[in-house]
């Protein structure tokens, strides 16, 4: 049997997004700890978000699945008589299989090529190619590039948390920022530019980096148009917080400026994951003097996930209109993220590192963006294939509490499959 045939659907055409979803939450959190008074070893326990998601992903529509297929025959023709599946196509059109056709966006979304239109969408993912400011490695020009094409291996549903977001959100990639590989502040401005559209249409925006030092620009293009403070969860092993690095604002710097925003203070800064043999002590000293926060991956350990992102949260929030979440890949310990600019061993498992990111987006964000991911220097996609859950993960999180997934969904514009946008 394929893919293809799992379910039966609901036929709640047209409603995927909204009403096709049944909004219920999840299980309790990812990590959630149970009091002693609630410690069994019965079924019920052993399989608490296990069970749930069984039955959750029951109450998610198929509509966009089944539009997808039947776009597929009309596109790609009939598959050959003697194929028993009969949802399969002759040209591979949609998502099967993985392998195959020119995928290109990042979950194989739609690619809107008019960003004229992006406020028909609720999240626009966009690509910041940039390596100009990095120290050391280069390579993150090809982190857009290499993130979508890691998005090949996942499908668009994730079973403990539930969310489809094929069925579930309106979200589009509009491609990558025009960057300017010799001048690092012309590029600067460009992705101000593009961010600030996004964010101006009312439009959740994901940032596929690029080296860190895209963190200023986006903050600065986000930064006008929120009503009041930003506060910044910033995963990374370092801090980033010095003035200019090699004399000019590089992927060391992005905080030191960002910070220097009004309504972006350094108050509001949470650096998670922050340690090891990089941290240039400029940088130290600027987070001592402005009062960022700072938890290591010792604190990390020793706190647990949980009351890390509830502080986070707490500290993020504080008098704060907006919350923005900057993950950098190296905060991971460098066996998993080879391809980064300053891979740096004892870093957070990923297995902490997602859980975190869950329960922060939980609490709602208002962008993202992952960076430092640099494919050259990857091995087997690893890399790649974590930055994407990252912003997985965030989405669906987000989803699921119901801070995304309000806008109807549009119908066959912004349907997903070969022909959307
Ligand atoms: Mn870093």
């Amino acid at each position: 049997m394929s893919e293809h045939e799992h379910g039966d659907g609901d036929g709640d055409g047209g409603t995927a997004g909204t009403q096709g979803y049944t909004h219920s939450h999840g299980p309790g959190q990812p990590t959630h700890s149970h009091g002693p008074g609630t410690h069994s070893h019965s079924d019920a326990f052993a399989q608490k978000e296990g069970r749930w998601a069984q039955e959750a992903e029951a109450r998610i529509s198929m509509f966009r699945h089944d539009q997808e297929i039947e776009q597929g025959l009309a596109f790609g023709l009939p598959g050959s008589p003697t194929l028993v599946d009969k949802t399969i196509p002759t040209f591979s059109r949609g998502e099967l299989p993985h392998f195959a056709g020119e995928r290109g966006t990042f979950l194989n979304c739609p690619y809107l090529e008019d960003v004229n239109q992006v406020d028909d969408a609720e999240v626009a993912v966009f690509g910041a190619p940039l390596d100009s400011g990095a120290t050391y490695r280069p390579g993150t020009r090809f982190g857009p590039q290499g993130i979508r094409r890691s998005t090949n291996l996942f499908g668009t549903y994730s079973y403990e948390l539930g969310v489809d977001l094929r069925e579930q959100l309106n979200i589009v990639d509009i491609g990558d920022v025009f960057t300017i590989p010799g001048s690092l502040e012309k590029s600067f401005d460009q992705i101000s530019q593009a961010m600030s559209h996004v964010v101006s249409r009312g439009v959740f925006p994901v940032i596929l980096g690029g080296d860190h030092s895209i963190g200023y620009p986006t903050i600065r293009g986000l930064a006008p148009h929120v009503d009041g403070n930003i506060g910044i969860i910033h995963f990374d092993r370092h801090v980033d917080t010095q003035e200019t690095d090699l004399d000019e604002r590089m992927h060391t710097t992005p905080w030191f400026h960002a910070t220097n925003i009004k309504n972006a203070p350094a108050t509001n800064l949470v650096q998670v994951g922050i340690g090891g043999w990089q941290s240039p002590r400029a940088g130290v000293k600027v987070g001592r003097e402005r009062g960022t926060t700072v938890m290591t991956v010792g604190d990390v350990e020793r706190v647990g996930v949980e009351k890390i992102a509830e502080m986070a949260l707490e500290i993020a929030w504080k008098g704060a209109k907006a919350v923005y979440l900057s993950f950098d890949i190296d905060v991971f310990d460098a066996g998993f993220v080879p391809g980064t600019g300053w891979p740096e061993p004892g870093g957070l498992l990923p297995r902490e590192g997602l859980n975190m990111v869950r329960l922060i987006a939980a609490g709602g964000i208002s962008g993202l963006e992952i960076v430092e991911c640099s494919p050259p220097y990857d091995w087997a996609e690893q890399t790649s294939l974590l930055s994407s859950r990252v912003v997985l993960d965030s989405l669906a999180m987000l989803v699921r509490e119901g801070h995304l997934g309000k806008k109807a969904a549009v119908r066959d514009r912004r349907a997903w499959g070969p022909q959307a946008g």
